[in-house]
């Protein structure tokens, strides 16, 4: 048995005016919740540290920019880091990353994972951007990624900590089945995975009323389908008049949701996660080296 407590600490909603140090405020109070229930990891959401700002389109790069983080930990991230290193947790958490590269400035939706020292064992930048690039200023909320970050140009890695294998993804990226397979393959037990999902999908508003089922959907086959353990985390209710999905849940190996936010505020739910488990799915019915068949999914290696 490799059980460790895991938490997934849902954000609700944050206001385009709160300071970050106020987020990291809630987000510290969780970190406290967690500490209490012996917690040895943290997973909080997506774009964790401001309101989720691709909903506007914003023609000045400075306005843009403002919700980017150039270092990390910074000012405001500090008391964090400092918090979970006392309590000896590690956690992850979603922000938006620029940096400069040769001179060039580059910009990504980016989540971190840091170990119970406060050190950053791994950096993911997400691979799936949704959304779109231009101004469309028909829909009541648009969802700008594909102009406010260049995707993620790493596979999906991993990192050793905690006695496990974690990896992480961001929001879009699960809905994605290769997803889940590609960090399964590399021999991940853990996906952590933040998110910012609207329940209103102008493209395609009859599906509105699926947000909830198709976002269990994709954790429990993902988590089941790949003997992963799946953790969930939602920025959730409502957000500057936009309705955010809450439903942070942690999913076992099997499938099953063990544990599940009932509010659309910040809330922690936690849950053991016995790492062993993920070998009940991956020694049987989904044993990679025994079943799976690459050879045959020619067009999957096509592209
Ligand atoms: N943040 C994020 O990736 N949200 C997307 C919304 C899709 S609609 C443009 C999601 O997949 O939940």
């Amino acid at each position: 048995m490799r059980n460790l407590h895991i938490a997934a600490a849902q954000l609700g909603p944050i206001a385009r005016a709160e300071p970050r140090d106020e987020v990291v405020a809630r987000m510290i109070a969780l970190l406290e919740r967690a500490a209490q229930r012996r917690a040895d990891l943290v997973v909080y959401p997506e774009l964790a540290l401001t309101t989720f700002f691709p909903r506007w389109f914003m023609a000045d790069q400075a306005e843009v920019d403002a919700f980017f983080e150039t270092e990390m930990p910074n000012a405001a991230t500090m008391p964090l880091f400092a918090r979970a290193r006392e309590l000896g947790i590690a956690f992850s958490f979603g922000f938006a990353e620029k940096l400069l590269e040769g001179g060039r400035p580059r910009r990504f939706n980016t989540s971190i994972l840091v170990d119970r020292s406060g050190r950053i064992a791994q950096r993911y930048r997400k691979i799936h951007l949704p959304g779109h690039p231009e101004n469309e200023p028909w829909r009541a909320f648009q969802h700008l990624e594909k102009r406010y970050f260049e995707p993620g140009e790493e596979p999906f890695g991993t990192s050793d900590l905690l006695g496990g294998r974690f990896a992480m993804a961001i929001c879009n990226d699960r809905r994605w089945p290769e997803t889940y397979r590609e960090v399964a393959l590399r021999g991940a037990e853990v996906l952590l995975l933040g998110y910012n999902t609207p329940l209103h999908y102008p493209l395609a508003p009859e599906h509105d009323h699926l947000q909830a089922f198709h976002n269990h959907l994709c954790l429990q086959s993902g988590a089941y389908q790949n003997g992963l353990w799946v953790v969930g985390v939602a920025k959730a209710g409502r957000e500057e008049g936009c309705d955010l999905l809450g439903q942070s849940c942690i999913v076992a190996p099997t499938g099953e949701i063990v544990a599940q936010a009932s509010t659309v505020g910040d809330e922690l739910v936690s849950a053991d996660c016995d790492l062993d488990r993920c070998a009940e799915i991956r020694a049987n019915i989904f044993n990679f080296a025994l079943h799976r068949r690459p050879e045959m999914y020619t067009a999957l290696r096509a592209g």
